[in-house]
């Protein structure tokens, strides 16, 4: 087979943010410029001879980009690519079939919640041979490949038929296509007690309705194959469930606001048990009439109930947890009681994945609507769904006089807990002067402690909150030694409520900044003050950290684009 060269030269920008390299679609067209980006995968990781795993969310330019990597793989000596039908895998299944069938890497074709379509967003992710996504030591490599780049190899053929599952050929190198869900289905059953869930459902079908929304991502036919075919359930119980190259134009990421649907049909239908995926299936929502579930508090519910419920924890035992920095110490409770070690780590999945191959850690979660374990090293929205059936199926077996619901479920914990009240507000595409003279004013108040000790009291509630301390959030990796600075800035107030912010490493376009707020009450509070809206439980604490970082007058918005 004929292996050409093709001059280039190289594009500025190739550098993969939080998870990948994220651009509009239009950015990855020009001419070479995503052979260009796919060929410095090639360079810094030495992928001769070895199988890699190709797959994504099956958003607008996939295809295409699929035949690209093929020629360019091809002709870089790639021995093996085990391909998702349709250039479809979510990216936990993706995760999964390079653990499974030990590739020795994997490219993802997703910019998970980002919109899709033509005028939208494409994304390119390295995962390595765990099957996480690549540790920053890697993706520098790639981007300094990036700079240097003067040609890319190919070898030119027909491209492959993407529909036909099956064994094929490209030049030197083998090709499977292979089922996008099956291996996932299976790898779900090893994990929970279906009969439990499904006896469960089966038993409250008019007390305990459920409804899965796939936001035409990727998720839909992982959602029918568990909810509908594993689990009984009717065929009205999962929604937009068919992938779309541009998610029927909308924007797949589960929060409040751009889950609207989901969110309108549980209350309007009194649906107990309501949830959703991001584009590319690692995130997930859990909302029930009237009973929001922040991602923080989630990750905690499930480590609290996983060793006692959960089959693949009751097994093997729950091992450490952790979370993202930004995320609420709600789990640090849980981990506290159970005598486990809580390990936090910066924002980005990556960083999880050093403590779970150590076997250090179990149990883990984002604020950003991520929950995961070791059973897989991607975060993954199904698997969070169908954990808190088991965990639901499995409190209802336990107090057969009572229905516990999603509701029931979180009352129970913040009475045990306390609870840690947590908002995050973001700023979406502003204007990158103005985000980083609030980070550049920020960073002053650190280097001269011209915050410490202050206080501020909220106009609207009166609450006065006195600045404890204001750093930068540096991260050593305890197992490799690796060092992340300047990974969010944390304001803490001497009654343990913080404030961080933080520039999003996701976006496409301008900058994001992210406000996280939090607030710690006790369980001896009561449910009154324990059981209110977070709103309102933050209300004084939102104020007082826009006031004293003057975010507004620096970004200049008044309002954020997303709350969640
Ligand atoms: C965001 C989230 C982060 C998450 C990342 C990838 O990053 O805050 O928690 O890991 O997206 O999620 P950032 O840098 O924009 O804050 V996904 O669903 O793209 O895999
Ligand atoms: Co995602």
């Amino acid at each position: 087979y004929q292996v050409k060269e093709v001059k280039t030269k190289p594009y500025d920008g190739q550098k993969p943010g939080t998870s990948g390299l994220r651009k509009r679609v239009k950015v990855f067209q020009q001419e070479h410029y995503t052979e260009n980006f796919v060929q410095a995968i090639f360079d810094a990781v030495d992928l001769n001879g070895k199988t890699i795993v190709i797959g994504g969310d099956g958003r607008y330019f996939s295809p295409e980009t699929v035949q690209t990597i093929l020629k360019i793989g091809s002709a870089n000596g790639v021995a093996k690519f085990i391909v998702g039908k349709d250039s479809i895998l979510s990216t936990p299944a993706a995760s999964n079939v390079i653990r499974k069938y030990k590739a020795d890497g994997g490219i993802l074709l997703t910019a998970s919640h980002n919109p899709g379509g033509p005028n939208a967003d494409f994304g390119i992710k390295y995962n390595v041979s765990n099957g996480g996504p690549a540790p920053e030591n890697v993706t520098n490599k790639i981007f300094e490949k990036t700079k240097t780049i003067s040609s890319y190899k190919v070898i030119e053929l027909a491209p492959i038929d993407l529909s036909k599952k099956g064994f094929f050929t490209y030049g030197p190198s083998n090709v499977e296509i292979i089922d996008s869900v099956s291996d996932y289905v299976q790898l779900l059953e090893s994990i929970f007690d279906f009969p439990l869930i499904k006896n469960f459902l089966q038993s409250h079908a008019d007390s305990f309705k459920v409804l899965f929304d796939g936001m035409h991502g990727v998720t839909g036919p992982y959602g029918r194959a568990i909810f509908v075919d594993a689990l009984g359930l009717p065929e009205t119980s999962v929604q937009n469930a068919v992938p779309l190259p541009d998610f029927g134009g909308g924007h797949p990421d589960p929060n409040l606001t751009y889950a609207h649907e989901l969110v309108e049909r549980v209350e309007r239908e009194n649906i107990h048990f309501g949830a959703a995926s991001d584009g590319d299936g690692d995130r997930n929502m859990i909302y029930g009439k009237g009973a929001f579930v922040t991602p923080s508090d989630s990750v905690a519910i499930i480590a609290d109930w996983a060793a006692e419920a959960i089959p693949y924890f009751k097994k093997g035992g729950v091992k450490g947890l952790a979370r993202s920095m930004p995320t609420s110490a709600q789990i640090d409770k849980v981990a506290k009681k159970k005598g486990l070690e809580c390990a936090v780590v910066p924002t980005g999945w990556k960083f999880f994945g050093n403590l779970m191959d150590a076997g250090r850690l179990s149990i883990c979660g984002e604020e950003s609507f991520g929950t995961g374990s070791d059973h897989i090293r991607e975060k993954d929205g199904v698997w969070a769904v169908v954990a808190w059936l088991n965990i639901l199926a499995y409190a209802n077996q336990q107090s057969p006089n009572e229905l516990i619901g999603i509701k029931e479920l979180l009352e129970k914990h913040y009475a045990v807990y306390g609870r840690s009240f947590f908002s995050r507000y973001d700023y979406e595409e502003v204007p990158s002067v103005g985000a980083q003279s609030l980070v550049d004013a920020i960073n002053v108040h650190i280097s001269t402690g011209s915050l410490a000790s202050t206080s501020h009291v909220s106009k609207s509630t009166g609450q006065k909150f006195t600045v404890a301390g204001v750093t930068n959030f540096d991260y050593t990796d305890p197992i490799d030694g690796s060092i992340s600075r300047n990974q969010g800035q944390i304001v803490t107030f001497d009654d343990g409520s913080r404030v961080v912010f933080r520039l999003s490493g996701t976006g496409s376009q301008g900058a994001t900044v992210r406000m996280y707020v939090e607030r710690y009450v006790p369980a001896s509070a009561g449910p009154a003050e324990l059981n209110k809206d977070a709103q309102e439980g933050l209300k004084g604490l939102i104020e007082v950290a826009l006031q004293l970082s003057n975010l507004p007058e620096f970004l200049g918005r008044e309002k954020p684009t997303v709350i969640t």
